[in-house]
């Protein structure tokens, strides 16, 4: 079998290399120069692969993938498809346009924790190609899906599936909600009728498949859910599972996040898991990674959270939540736009005493904030930081939430995470 794959990233190297575990003849292409990747089109058509593996950052207007659509016989399949095809092991999927790491973490440590070998990755960071080819006897794959990995698959049919909620996000590759709804519902499409589809309750009514067998629904705000909230504590079908007092996860969406890590459990091991003491010890002993609504300093009864992974507004929305109740947010907004509806921003109006605004998207914000919320536009975020920092007075919140994709500034949303922590510690 001659395989062909497009981008040199992470996803393409673990394709590659689980391609050479099988033997393929393969190739690696890259519309860029990169070492090792070929980036004429004219190539590729000559090589005539049999498959063409796409890396989830290609869009359609990639040179290379509009040469292989013109490849007569040849297949093209995501980077996913392709790892799942040569998985046979025990398979969860997790996706959403919010919360998709922390419930991927959160399952992997839940399951760790009631003993099985469990492990992280998609898009998490190590791509499932990778996590076949290093770590080949794990039992049960923990997969963070994004809807870049669901587009370009064909038969990839998890054991269990959670789709966590569903907003704006990614609509300047999708063009509308609309389809990159239906590329996020896809996780269901071709697993089998026995196989645990958990969903949140609000999306149910929009559930586009017919066969509704094995679904398990979870909210925060629906009782009758199969996860349901009540007070403090989640119940599973009135019985209670565990009070939230106890554990590190805070806020309603980390809540949905628990409900789902509870539901996938519960998919391959049974309703029993929910009530064993080892469940409640795992949950108590979580803690939320780095980046996400992390508290990275308090000094003059003013917290410092760095929330640099909130790359819509939603997420945004979630961190205001949570720090936001009876305090007041002065809040470091910008960086790269995804085509986003910004405005939604204003449910937290009162919230939001000062918000900088810094990157490429700073006019979409500024358009949407303006007149309501008090804004300030900064070239450096460095010089954004300092501002919100001088506008906060005890009782503040200083969040670095910027609702958008960092990469016209920074390398990841981790290396601007990183340098608002250092600027942060530098000024108190
Ligand atoms: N490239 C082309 N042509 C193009 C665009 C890119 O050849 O038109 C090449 C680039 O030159 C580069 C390569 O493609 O060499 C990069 O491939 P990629 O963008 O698919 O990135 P990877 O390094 O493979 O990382 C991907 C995910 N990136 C994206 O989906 C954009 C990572 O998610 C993921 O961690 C990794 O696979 C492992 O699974 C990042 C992300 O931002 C964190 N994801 C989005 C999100 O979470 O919102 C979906």
């Amino acid at each position: 079998m001659k395989i062909a794959v497009i981008g040199c990233g992470s996803s393409g190297k673990a394709a590659s290399a689980l391609a050479d575990k099988y033997f393929y003849t393969n190739r690696v292409f890259d519309d860029k120069e990169q070492p090792g990747a070929t980036s004429d089109p004219a190539e590729l058509a000559a090589f005539s692969p049999d498959t063409v593996v796409l890396s989830p950052g290609i869009p359609e207007s990639s040179k290379l993938f509009i040469s292989a659509k013109k490849l007569s016989g040849t297949e093209i399949i995501s980077e996913l498809e392709f790892a799942f095809r040569h998985c046979g092991k025990t398979l969860l999927a997790i996706t959403g346009t919010n919360g998709k790491t922390t419930t991927t973490e959160l399952t992997t440590h839940i399951l760790r924790k009631l003993g099985h070998d469990a492990l992280s990755c998609g898009n998490i960071g190590i791509p499932l190609s990778e996590a076949l080819v290093k770590y080949p006897e794990t039992s049960i794959f923990v997969v963070e899906v994004s809807s870049f990995q669901l587009d370009a698959c064909v038969s990839f049919a998890p054991s269990a599936a959670a789709l966590l909620n569903i907003s704006s996000d990614h609509i300047d590759r999708y063009g509308s909600l609309e389809k990159y709804s239906e590329s996020k519902f896809s996780i269901f499409r071709n697993m089998k009728q026995d196989a645990v589809k958990i969903l949140n309750h609000n999306l149910l009514s929009t559930y586009p498949f017919e066969n509704r067998k094995k679904i398990l629904t979870f909210s925060v705000s629906e009782s009758s859910a199969d996860f349901a909230m009540r007070g403090n504590s989640i119940f599973f079908r009135n019985e209670e599972i565990v009070n939230l007092e106890t554990s590190s996860l805070r806020g309603p969406h980390n809540a949905e996040n628990l409900m789902a890590s509870c539901a996938l459990a519960t998919a391959i091991l049974g309703t029993r898991t929910l009530f064993s003491p080892k469940l409640a010890d795992a949950i108590g002993s979580f803690n939320t990674g780095a980046h996400r609504q992390e508290i990275i300093a308090e000094k003059n009864n003013i917290t410092y959270v760095n929330d640099s992974k909130a790359t819509n507004p939603h997420a945004v929305i979630a961190a205001i939540d949570r720090f936001g109740k009876g305090r007041n947010i002065c809040i470091i907004l910008g960086g790269l736009d995804k085509n986003m509806d910004f405005s939604l921003l204003l449910e937290k109006k009162d919230n939001i005493k000062f918000a900088t605004v810094t990157g490429r998207c700073s006019d979409e914000i500024l358009k949407a904030l303006s007149g309501i919320v008090e804004t300030e536009r900064f070239a450096l975020f460095e010089d954004a930081v300092k501002a919100v920092c001088a506008k906060a007075v005890p009782g503040d919140v200083v969040m670095l939430s910027p609702a958008c994709a960092s990469m016209d500034m920074f390398k990841n949303y981790a290396e601007r995470g990183d340098a608002f922590s250092r600027i942060i510690k530098s000024i108190i």
